[in-house]
């Protein structure tokens, strides 16, 4: 049995993660791994179940520290239910974000990053991806993918002022400087099966 691996896509709304995460996971299974593509927030239903209560609703629908504790209690719950499962039975798990969103949009105001390290510890014993791919893109690059897509709507959260989201892409870039084991920065500009690419040769090592 090959040994299952748990990577993660982060970035910023309309770096395009769900796009490559689908090209990764095509990648990986013409190398006859098993592959299960997830997302946060969700992965599991009761995780699903919470994505709604976060991403729809008026912006002070929750406060900050009962947002952060939802999007906890949801990864307890996508780990549990979902992770841990498919990496005990040897398979590769390509998740659409994971703890470094949270990190990044949760833990840059009223709480810090070890508050939701702390969270992180209590929801899930810490657990951490093998690898975090993280796509970068300038802000007016990713933000017209995303309009192209969706036009002026947004959820919860991606409706935030830009400056929030300038706040969240510097977090991330830190992350990236200061665990550079796990977390690698990739160049998410130009063509999409180019950046597919990029991906690949950042998880070689850990391919069988
Ligand atoms: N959130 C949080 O606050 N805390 C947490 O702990 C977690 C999440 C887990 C979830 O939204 C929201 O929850 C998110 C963070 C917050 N809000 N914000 N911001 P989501 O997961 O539903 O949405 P998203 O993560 O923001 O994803 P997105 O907007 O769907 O972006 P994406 O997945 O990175 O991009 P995409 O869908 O792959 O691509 C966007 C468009 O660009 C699409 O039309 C593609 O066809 C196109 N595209 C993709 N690649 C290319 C290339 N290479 N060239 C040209 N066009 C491209």
């Amino acid at each position: 049995m090959s040994i299952g691996r748990f990577i993660s896509l982060e970035g910023g709304e309309g770096a395009g993660k769900s796009t490559q995460l689908r090209a990764l996971a095509a990648a990986l299974r013409t190398r006859g791994l098993e592959v299960v593509e997830t997302r946060e927030p969700g992965g599991s239903e009761g995780a699903e179940a919470i994505r709604a209560l976060l991403l729809t609703g008026g912006a002070d629908r929750w406060n900050a520290r009962a947002e952060a504790l939802l999007f906890a209690a949801a990864r307890a719950d996508h780990i549990e239910k979902t992770i841990r499962p498919a990496l005990d039975r040897g398979a590769w798990i390509l998740s659409d974000r994971f703890l470094d969103s949270s990190r990044a949009y949760q833990g840059q105001g009223e709480l810090t990053d070890d508050d939701i390290l702390a969270l992180h510890r209590i929801g899930s014993v810490g657990f951490l991806p093998d690898r975090t791919l993280l796509l970068t893109l300038p802000e007016e690059e990713a933000s017209g993918r995303a309009r192209a897509r969706d036009g002026d709507s947004s959820d919860r959260i991606g409706g935030r002022a830009s400056d929030f989201h300038q706040a969240v892409a510097e977090a991330f870039s830190r992350f990236a400087r200061e665990e550079g084991d796990r977390v690698r920065a990739i160049d998410a500009s130009g063509a999409a099966e180019v950046v597919t690419v990029r991906l690949l040769e950042a998880i070689e090592d850990l391919l069988p």
